[in-house]
């Protein structure tokens, strides 16, 4: 098993846990219950507790949300409901980091997932169509995020993206071949094209080069073609000017 996360220094002696809060939970199961992230959960290298948020809403409806103040279309979050379970998880363990997905939120990069994969707990909190009632995010909330310019209808989906992108980087979760730091975005250059047999499909070749059996070759030419790539498609990523990830 390699080692990459040199930061997790004591990551034999726990398994990262992850809760997340959401109305939704059948929004949630599925994308986290295939591949890669449901090996991981078998082989117990996380441990992905889905929460539904209704059994704490209020009154005979278990309502989770309201009207807004002040008017204006669309329902918001309740305090109550999500302050309840919140506090209940906080008696159980500590909380490295609260997370509330939002489009408003900070965009959410490589390099946050590298960092939320270095903790031990952290709690994902859904939003849902108009938001969540200010004073959770004043003060339950400790980081918001979101997964891009472009707004969903709920959190789900975005809670979904940040735990793949985090639980692939646990330690023993990829293998050697598949390993993190060939990814994309690791190293700031989107990854060159790869190919399969036949390597002549109807006169559409497979370039020469990966035929040649030189490694040395082979990685000169995959490292042009990222940045040829990297260049043409995404010039933002090798200009520092433009923000870091
Ligand atoms: Cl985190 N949530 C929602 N609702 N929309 C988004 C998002 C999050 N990130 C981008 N769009």
């Amino acid at each position: 098993m390699k080692n990459y996360n040199i930061l997790n220094n004591d990551y034999f002696c726990h398994v990262m846990r992850i809760d997340i809060i959401t109305v939704l939970p059948s929004l949630l199961e599925s994308p986290l219950s295939h591949s890669i992230i449901k090996r991981a959960r078998e082989q117990s290298l996380v441990n992905i507790q889905i929460h539904d948020l209704r059994p704490y809403g209020k009154g005979k409806y278990r309502q989770t949300d309201d009207y807004p103040f002040g008017g204006g279309a669309g329902m918001v979050m309740m305090i109550e409901p999500i302050y309840r379970l919140i506090e209940k998880l906080k008696k159980e363990r500590s909380y490295d980091e609260i997370i509330y997905t939002t489009p408003d939120g900070l965009p959410f990069t490589q390099k946050e997932a590298n960092r939320l994969s270095c903790l031990r707990n952290i709690i994902l909190l859904c939003g849902h169509y108009k938001g969540i009632d200010q004073r959770i995010r004043d003060h339950l909330i400790t980081r918001e995020l979101s997964i891009g310019d472009y707004v969903l209808s709920g959190g789900e989906l975005a809670a979904a993206v940040v735990t793949d992108a985090v639980v692939r980087l646990l330690p023993g979760v990829l293998s050697d071949e598949t390993s993190a730091l060939t990814d994309t975005f690791q190293d700031n250059l989107l990854a060159p094209p790869i190919y399969t047999r036949p390597a002549d499909f109807r006169g559409w070749k497979v370039p020469e080069v990966l035929l040649s059996g030189d490694p040395a070759k082979i990685t000169e030419w995959e490292e042009k073609e990222s940045l040829s790539r990297t260049e043409r498609l995404r010039p933002d990523l090798l200009d520092p000017t433009m923000g870091s990830r």
